[in-house]
């Protein structure tokens, strides 16, 4: 297969890049955060979106190489960001499963953190309701030792995935991101309306923040916002974008 032999090339060739998307405090802003994005710029099929080449790094093990450029990358942009003066800003960066579970993976994190000079609290760890639930004792020891260190951990994707309550409360994160499935639907669908709000309550009672993907309307906005959700992200606020059009736009990006 062509892509799985680009693949391998491509970290050598610096075609990876990482977009950052804006995390506002609801309903409006300021920005408190950024989640990385990873793309990658192919020389023949232009930007590719995870979708294309992650399950295929991921079974190639690649992944693991990536997801420390991913975080090492991440952190020096954080770096940057706090040296001109934003020094609230958080980034949030994805694990993959097989990231997850390697037995390097936190002196990893501590690596980059320590050689760009970021506090841990400015880095949140996503990992998705499922992953966490591949093995979850192992999850909550891994989580546990990169929180006490001071890293964020929040839960992607949930709604998604089988998590008892029990074992939520035994998770060490910070936040709850719902799943922008049930965000979608929201106008239009009681069901989901009733989803969300469950979810909001469940975060409330554990703790937690709670963040909503896929915000894509003004009525979406209002009634996460109504619900007390903490964070939205989404396209209606910002997209993913380039750490140069952040700089560019600062505060002001919308
Ligand atoms: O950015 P986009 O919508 O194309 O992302 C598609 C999927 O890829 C999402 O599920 C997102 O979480 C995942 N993703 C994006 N960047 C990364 C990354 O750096 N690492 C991992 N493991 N997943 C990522
Ligand atoms: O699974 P995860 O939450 O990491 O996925 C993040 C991906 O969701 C990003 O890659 C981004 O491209 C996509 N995304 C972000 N905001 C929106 C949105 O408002 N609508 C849709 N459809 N996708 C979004
Ligand atoms: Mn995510
Ligand atoms: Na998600």
């Amino acid at each position: 297969l062509q892509l799985m032999n680009d693949l391998w090339l491509a970290t050598e060739r610096k075609e990876f890049r990482l977009v950052y998307q804006p995390k506002f405090q609801a309903p409006a802003g300021p920005i408190i955060g950024f989640e990385a994005l990873l793309r990658w710029q192919h020389p023949k099929r232009g930007m590719l979106s995870p979708d294309i080449f992650l399950p295929l790094a991921e079974k190639t093990g690649l992944i693991v190489p990536l997801g420390n450029w991913v975080i090492d990358e991440a952190c020096r942009q954080l770096s940057e960001w706090r040296e001109q003066g934003n020094i609230d800003w958080s980034v949030a960066v994805n694990l993959s499963t097989l990231q997850f579970e390697q037995p390097s993976l936190v002196q990893t994190i501590m690596d980059s953190l320590q050689k760009h000079g970021v506090p841990p609290d400015t880095l949140i760890l996503e990992v998705t309701e499922t992953t966490a639930m591949t093995n979850p004792d192992e999850s909550v020891r891994v989580l546990t030792e990169l929180t006490d260190a001071g890293v964020q951990a929040s839960i992607d994707d949930f709604g998604t995935g089988y998590s008892s309550l029990l074992y939520l409360k035994r998770l060490p994160a910070c936040e709850l991101k719902i799943d922008r499935a049930f965000v979608r639907e929201l106008s239009s669908d009681g069901d989901d309306a009733t989803i969300v709000s469950a979810i909001i309550a469940l975060a409330k009672t554990l703790n937690l923040k709670v963040v909503a993907e896929g915000v894509e309307t003004a009525e979406q906005q209002a009634f996460l916002t109504e619900l007390g959700c903490n964070t939205l992200q989404g396209y209606l606020l910002g997209r993913p974008v380039t750490p140069e059009i952040i700089s560019s736009q600062g505060n002001t990006l919308c």
